[in-house]
């Protein structure tokens, strides 16, 4: 077989951050509008007439006190400190910062672009491509290939994959495909074998996405989880490669298995059922502490089998370039791979700055983290998501 390199990434971001203290403070300025709204309507006795009512995921504290015929359950604040520690995310990058913070609108606030301009993801993932072009030191005229791999497109037609391509001047084809969080392994087995089979010499890969437009900013359990990011990676038959740190494809596995425990509904027949168009699982929902429980031994498992059908020794691996989900995740993930805990430098984390990017996630740690490894040296890219699906890329630096 041809011999496949990982030759370079890139990765872009939109311009607007919040921190999580400023997530939290809107977040509860809206708490606190809605447990006013719903202790007026109880004391004016339109309690069965209001239409706030808690979301599901909120739990009760305490009732507010003995004011109508049932106790008002009352919305509970978010903290900062909780999610860093459940999670690692301090920080995220958003498409719009002011409409999410808004506590009237608490989503943003973006207009569909004339058809004559670039979308949105096709302008993140230019940016992102140009930044891993460069890297590979090639010209988009070496791409024969433009992929999309991503948890969702912003539209389905015609396809982001062709938009991107043609904004960037490439010849060949280009498609867009969506394994959600792990859609960049998947892309890169995709590009592994079009290149082994000669379809084509340098593909380049996009994983641009919009994750703040599908969470609900309102829901306490899942408002803090996801940034907006976009990551590039060319991946060539080896004789081509022009890059400094180019990493062998030493072999790819992916795996999955049906779950809903990470959903959302209806995608693009929406707009047929006009009674339900707003509804709750019109956007992100997962049972996370069920979906951290599943993954990890699923995960460790799926790595292991990988490793051990590629000869490769668990004690080999340099770095565990994950998808970030989540941090305690990952070290978890990581300890049962290694048989211990991990150095930050054996499964580096980049959910501080960036939070949970979907497909881009491994991509930016590996882009962050692999210049330091010496020729010979193994790492393992693996991400994984809604599904549920898992996508190991076993990589060996030249
Ligand atoms: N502030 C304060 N307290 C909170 C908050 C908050 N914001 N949220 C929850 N709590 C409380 C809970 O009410 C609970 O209280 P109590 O103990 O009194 O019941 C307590 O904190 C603990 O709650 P949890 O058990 O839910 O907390 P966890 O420690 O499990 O942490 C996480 C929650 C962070 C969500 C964690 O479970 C997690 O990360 N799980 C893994 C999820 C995961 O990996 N999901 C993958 C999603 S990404 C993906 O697949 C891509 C899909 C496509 C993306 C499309 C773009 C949107």
């Amino acid at each position: 077989m041809k011999p496949v390199v990982l030759s370079a990434t890139g990765y872009s971001v939109p311009d607007h951050s919040i921190t999580n203290q400023e997530l939290v403070t809107s977040f509860n300025q809206y708490v606190d509008l809605q447990n006013q709204k719903m202790r007026t309507n109880q004391l004016s006795g339109n309690a069965e007439n209001t239409t706030i009512q808690p979301p599901e995921s909120q739990k009760t504290i305490k009732a507010l006190g003995p004011i109508g015929p049932e106790p008002i359950q009352p919305l509970l604040y978010s903290s900062a400190e909780f999610i860093k520690k459940a999670s690692g995310i301090e920080h995220r990058y958003v498409i719009d910062k002011e409409g999410i913070l808004d506590i009237q609108h608490m989503r943003p606030r973006i207009q569909q672009r004339p058809d004559h301009l670039p979308s949105i993801q096709c302008e993140l993932a230019t940016k992102a491509a140009i930044d891993a072009l460069a890297r590979a030191n090639i010209s988009h005229k070496e791409v024969d290939f433009l992929l999309v791999a991503s948890s969702v497109t912003e539209r389905s037609y015609p396809a982001m994959s062709i938009e991107i391509q043609h904004a960037l001047g490439i010849e060949g084809f280009a498609f867009d495909m969506n394994a959600a969080c792990a859609s960049a392994t998947f892309g890169i087995q995709t590009a592994l074998h079009t290149i082994q089979q000669g379809n084509a010499r340098t593909v380049l890969m996009v994983n641009p996405e919009i994750c703040s437009a599908h969470v609900n900013f309102k829901d306490r359990d899942s408002h803090f989880i996801f940034g907006d990011a976009c990551t590039a990676v060319v991946i060539q038959a080896e004789e081509y490669c022009k890059s400094q740190h180019p990493f062998r494809i030493l072999g790819s596995q992916l795996q999955t298995q049906f779950s809903n425990n990470i959903r959302n509904n209806f995608g693009i027949l929406t707009p047929l059922d006009s009674a339900n168009r707003d509804s709750r699982d019109k956007q992100f929902m997962q049972q996370g502490r069920k979906v951290f429980k599943e993954v990890i031994p699923w995960v460790s498992e799926v790595v292991l089998n990988h490793l051990e059908k590629k000869g490769i020794d668990r004690k080999q691996l340099k770095r565990l370039w994950l998808h970030q989900a989540n941090a305690n995740m990952n070290r978890l993930i990581a300890t049962k791979i290694l048989e211990r805990e991990p150095e930050f430098l054996e499964a580096p984390t980049i959910l501080e700055e960036f939070a949970n990017t979907s497909s881009p996630g491994s991509i930016i740690a590996f882009h962050k983290y692999h210049e330091d490894l010496r020729s010979k040296d193994i790492g393992l890219l693996c991400a994984f998501g809604a599904g549920y699906s898992v996508g190991n890329i076993i990589l060996q630096k030249l």
